[in-house]
């Protein structure tokens, strides 16, 4: 399985196009709309959301909600291009009408002045920041979608939730009762923060808040965690092809994240061996399986069968209100940064990206381990599988 995304910000539309979903998977548009709107609802989102109300349009790959093993074309078209449509116009040549908005003053932490620099775009960073801009996750969230659709198929679960916003920090000790991961999406997408309890709820919304009033913004931490992933996907054979490595890739590639890490991760640098180490059993039932999870579900760039959990750092927003030094890219004077309309906090965007990051990884892996032309005969051959490495 392999994608591609096309589309700038206040563009016409957004298009994923994705290869290698087999023949025969249940889908439907609404299945996708609805984690279109799980990415757009948070607290701390701006004006830009109150615009758009992301629907999706299959182009191709699909016929009578089902897939056909044909690329599939994913369209979600942009509300706010109406508003935009002369300064994004692809055909009109340049005029003092059409070169409003121009972007010239890069603001730091953005792609706006590197990008200009490598792309020569020296009149206007706003060809950089249309498609540098977050909104492209849409059709990363679209994909997501889809791999989840098959992932539930082979039942294989993912969910991303938010653990901190700002000082303001969530553990799951709060939740009690966790047994499955529903629970945990049950309980998380009951808060606009999507986090784990109403206290620390109310703790990010005034974090929250603060940043907002203060014309500043502010970043987090998110977790996925993935269950019902057999053993031995990804490999410890080449680096390209450990597993743990390539979600570490798909999760820094989204917009603003900063830092990954798996199970216990940057914590397990202070603990010894014997603390961390996941100990190995085994039951009649269940064949091997591990009495912790500390390093994430992988060993050797290969996924144990533990749950998968994996820990994304997402930086604060560089757009501010209040904002910082900058130097204008023409007269190369002194300047505050250009202020863009943005949000305060992505961070519960950022929970449903990475969770969609993390499926497509996995759907990948399987796809590439087994037989994908059909749904049916993957689930035969995972089946097969799954009993071959019991018997072990
Ligand atoms: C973004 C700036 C804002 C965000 C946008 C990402 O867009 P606008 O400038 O149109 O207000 O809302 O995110 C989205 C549009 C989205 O759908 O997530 C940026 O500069 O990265």
């Amino acid at each position: 399985m392999k994608y591609m995304t096309a589309g700038e910000s206040h563009g016409p539309e957004e298009i994923a196009i994705i290869e290698g979903i087999p023949s025969g998977l249940h889908i439907s548009e609404e299945d996708i709309n609805k984690e279109l709107a799980r990415r757009q609802h948070g607290y701390g989102r701006g004006q830009r959301q109150v615009i758009e109300s992301d629907t999706v349009k299959f182009l191709s790959g699909v016929r009578h909600q089902e897939t056909l093993g044909s690329p599939i074309t994913l369209n979600v078209h942009n509300d706010d291009h109406n508003h935009w449509a002369s300064i994004m116009a692809p055909n009109d040549v340049e005029t003092d009408e059409n070169s409003v908005r121009k972007v010239m003053r890069p603001r730091p932490g953005h792609a706006d002045l590197v990008g200009g620099m490598k792309y020569r775009h020296f009149k206007d960073l706003r060809n950089v920041l249309e498609r540098s801009s977050a909104r492209e996750t849409v059709m990363r969230v679209a994909v997501g979608a889809v791999a989840k659709q098959l992932l539930k198929e082979i039942d294989i679960d993912v969910h991303g939730f938010v653990l901190n916003i700002g000082s303001a920090k969530t553990n799951l000790d709060k939740l009690e009762n966790f047994k499955k991961l529903d629970d945990i999406r049950q309980v998380s997408e009951s808060f606009p923060t999507r986090t784990l309890d109403e206290e620390t709820d109310k703790k990010m919304q005034a974090v929250i808040d603060q940043a907002k009033k203060e014309g500043n913004t502010v970043g987090g931490t998110v977790q996925v965690f993935a269950t019902g992933v057999p053993a031995g996907l990804g490999s410890y054979v080449t680096a390209d092809d450990k597993l743990d490595a390539k979600i570490a890739r798909a999760i820094v590639g989204i917009n603003a994240f900063k830092g990954v890490d798996f199970g216990g991760g940057f914590n397990n640098a202070e603990k010894f061996g014997s603390q961390v180490m996941d100990e190995i059993f085994w039951s009649e039932d269940k064949g091997f399986y591990r009495g912790s999870d500390n390093l994430g579900g992988f060993e050797g760039g290969m996924t144990t069968g533990e749950m998968i959990a994996v820990r994304g750092v997402v930086k604060p927003i560089p757009t501010l209100y209040r904002p910082m030094h900058s130097v204008d890219i023409d007269t190369h004077e002194e300047h505050k940064a250009s202020i863009e309309r943005s949000d305060t906090t992505a961070v519960t965007a950022a929970a449903v990206i990475a969770e969609s990051m993390v499926a497509i990884e996995i759907a990948k892996a399987i796809l590439d381990k087994f037989d994908s032309d059909n749904l049916g005969r993957l689930k035969e051959q995972l089946k097969a599988y799954k009993e071959e490495i019991k018997e072990f």
